[in-house]
């Protein structure tokens, strides 16, 4: 089973996942919410179940575009807040395989994203709006809690946790090796032991010791006496940490920021406000320049296909990182602060300039005079120039730092110029 650091440890050297959005909400394509946003009632929401044929999912092809993007890891929603399930569940007839699906499209996902070499995730969600023994997330999110019928009627929310870890039990004892378990979510007082979670904890552990596992079953992931369930990472939604995640005691701790492409986690059909490949790229550099991970999502249309505006970033961001991927796996923060012009990750003694801005004349480098040993740009090797300007002893040696001169007007690459320097050990 290992301690947390080493349970982690590929989790950190890969620092770049997919994140895959996909259930029945994909069909009426106003996001994965839709149910809870639009107070639909059982009926209106058992359309999608009828409907769902899922005919052109083909996770290969997801797991050549995350492939070809660079990305080392995945987590598909086996089930989202509306409770239904990817999976053949024997607890409930609320899944895939009674649809005109007529699959187990998690069986498939696993196996197309291990035959790739990537990790596989699986995210689970705790809450859950079909279950007749969930209180509902508040009530307003609970559309049959709505209802003056159902209102009062009581629950046995014991059976519903029966239920939850028989499922998850089911996710991690039937698909073989597991390396993600990602639970979505806790609130107000829905959390830690509410949800059995010690219990919970040891029997994922018992079925898959290696497994990591979000931090969002609830407990306090910073403290300095953990909860078994506080999880092995921090799991920042839409939100990029603007000092990383550090414990009580000021060290690094393992986390992963989730973003969506556009604004929406689930398909959304009108929903075009993509990212550009730029603020993908430089958003995931500055998750690994502050030592953390980007799972970066994907909202797969009812039939199973990626969008196109989706393909085309993973697609470009995946052309750089062939390039400047030195610059990002195994990468973490540096001990420098962030430069003017741009972001550093690093790996032992290769320090990774990631320049936005090119200024005029050569880049300065502060604190770094007699320390570079070698100075090249990443995406082809060729040799740059440690130079003293003129006059550069007038203004260099008052803080020690060191001149790079970059030639030509433009920076070589428009989305992230990678400087590799060689340190002096
Ligand atoms: O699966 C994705 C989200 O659906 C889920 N977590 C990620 C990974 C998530 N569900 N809820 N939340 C995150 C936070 C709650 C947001 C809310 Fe709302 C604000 C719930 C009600 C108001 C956003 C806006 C969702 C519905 C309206």
């Amino acid at each position: 089973m290992g301690t947390r650091e080493e349970r982690t440890r590929w989790f950190l050297q890969d620092r770049f996942g997919m994140f895959i959005h996909w259930g029945l909400y994909s069909i009426p394509a106003r996001g994965e919410w839709i149910r809870g946003n639009e107070r639909m009632s059982r009926e209106q929401y058992m359309t999608y179940f009828d409907e769902f044929d899922a005919s052109r999912y083909d996770p290969k092809k997801w797991a050549s575009a995350a492939k070809a993007a660079g990305q080392k890891y995945a987590v598909l929603t086996t089930k989202h807040h509306d409770g239904f399930c990817l999976f053949d569940s024997k607890l409930t007839d609320f899944k895939a395989t009674n649809t005109p699906a007529g699959r187990d499209l998690v069986r498939e996902y696993v196996d197309a994203f291990r035959a790739e070499g990537i990790a596989v995730g699986l995210y689970y969600s705790i809450i859950d709006w079909h279950h007749d023994d969930y209180p509902g997330y508040g009530d307003k999110a609970h559309p049959d809690r709505d209802n003056e019928a159902a209102k009062d009627k009581p629950i046995d929310f014991d059976r519903y946790l029966e239920y939850m870890h028989g499922q998850v039990k089911e996710l991690l004892t039937n698909y073989g090796k597991i390396d993600i378990m990602w639970f979505d979510f806790s609130y107000d007082n829905m959390t830690g032991e509410k949800w059995k979670a010690t219990e919970l904890i040891r029997m994922i552990r018992s079925i898959q010791p290696d497994i990591i596992i979000d931090n969002r079953l609830g407990g306090n992931i910073r403290a300095a006496e953990l909860e078994e369930y506080a999880g092995d990472f921090f799991s920042p939604e839409q939100i990029i940490p603007p000092g990383g995640i550090v414990d009580v005691n000021g060290q690094s701790i393992p986390w992963e920021a989730c973003i969506t492409l556009n604004d929406n986690w689930g398909y959304h059909s009108e929903d075009k406000n993509y990212k550009s490949t730029q603020q993908v790229i430089r958003s995931m550099v500055e998750c690994i320049s502050k030592n953390g991970n980007l799972l970066l999502n994907v909202g797969p249309d009812a039939k199973g296909e990626m969008t196109r505006e989706s393909l085309v970033i993973l697609d470009e961001v995946g052309e750089w990182m062939r390039l400047n991927g030195d610059s990002i796996y195994g990468c973490g923060k540096s001990s420098l602060p962030k430069p003017e012009w741009g972001r550093y990750t690093q790996k032992g003694n290769k320090l990774y300039a990631h320049v936005y801005d090119r200024g005029i004349g050569p880049i300065y480098f502060q604190g770094l005079k007699g320390k570079i040993k070698k100075a090249r740009l990443l995406r082809d090797g060729t040799e740059l120039k440690v130079e003293v300007p003129w006059m550069a002893e007038e203004y260099s040696d008052v803080d020690g730092g060191a001149f790079i001169t970059l030639k030509g007007a433009k920076l070589p690459d428009e989305i992230d110029t990678v400087i590799e320097l060689e340190l002096f050990a």
